[in-house]
């Protein structure tokens, strides 16, 4: 399991859990441990960041979703991509799904990123005012492949780095079921030379680091409503769901306000601002 800071749990400023309040604010010491983590690591979990009602209310919508798409395309806005490795065994009704992307204006996923508490998380990293830029619900199907190793950056061809990522656990994340793994500590690095996934059938987009040991990678075990919070530069991958059950998860990107995409226009991005913390 990741190595996490001492005191992973945010809980209320007066330290009672009890009295937990998704709209409160983080505790502050708790977050200068995180921000050691971030520095010497590049990322670190928060335990218990969003309680289950808001994961049953995203799993719902993605999987209304999914089932008023044919496997691929546009559906309210947002864009459904199929689970290529999956396609000869499609689900009873209809394509396997792999993600669904531009998830964040949705009102069932809106509130998570626009919450102060989120956004004084990652103010001391990139400033009070941000944009959420990407977004992707991730179902990882029984028999769904993993992502194989790589830095989102590779897919930020922005005028500045890092951006932050939020991988929040909709359900627990599994060495059975293909949980992260991260290698923590050269998020210094620039971004690697990445190549096309090698294995026929992998899933539209992936593309793969062959250049680095990933020996000393650490699997990120997580329950839901555990949030990963890491550095774009960071490399990690995910494994093959080798169980019977969903791993699914919720993923934000976030940037500086300000922040301008050097690339063609992405089908997948879609620039947000989020309220700004005075
Ligand atoms: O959740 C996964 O299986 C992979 C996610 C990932 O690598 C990413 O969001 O960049």
């Amino acid at each position: 399991m990741a190595e996490a800071p001492a005191r992973t749990t945010s809980q209320s400023s007066n330290g009672d859990p009890d009295s937990l309040d998704p709209s409160d604010h983080l505790d502050h010491l708790d977050h200068l441990d995180h921000l050691d983590s971030w520095e010497r690591d590049g990322f670190f979990v928060l335990r218990g960041f969003e309680p289950q009602p808001t994961l049953d209310a995203m799993l719902a919508r993605v999987e209304a979703l999914a089932q008023g798409s044919s496997g691929l395309g546009v559906v309210e806005g947002s864009l459904v991509m199929p689970e290529s490795n999956l396609q000869d065994a499609p689900a009873e009704d209809g394509t396997v799904v792999s993600k669904i992307f531009r998830l964040h204006r949705d009102p069932a996923f809106r509130p998570f990123v626009e919450q102060q508490r989120l956004r004084e998380l990652v103010a001391p990293i990139l400033g009070k005012r941000l944009d959420c830029f990407l977004s992707q619900f991730i179902f990882k199907n029984p028999g769904a492949w993993g992502q194989p190793w790589h830095q989102d950056s590779h897919y930020f061809p922005f005028d500045r780095s890092p951006q932050v990522g939020l991988w929040l656990a909709v359900t627990e994340a599994t060495l059975e079921n293909g949980c992260l793994h991260v290698l923590p500590g050269p998020h210094r690095e620039p971004v690697h030379e990445h190549v096309p996934d090698r294995r026929p059938g992998a899933n539209y987009g992936y593309r793969e680091i062959v250049d680095m040991d990933f020996s000393a990678s650490v699997p990120v075990l997580m329950e839901p409503g555990d949030l990963l919070v890491f550095h774009s530069h960071l490399m990690h991958a995910s494994t093959d769901n080798e169980s019977a059950g969903l791993r699914a998860a919720m993923v934000y990107h976030v940037a500086e306000s300000g922040t301008r995409d050097l690339g063609p226009p992405s089908p997948v991005n879609d620039w947000l601002p989020l309220p700004p913390l005075e």
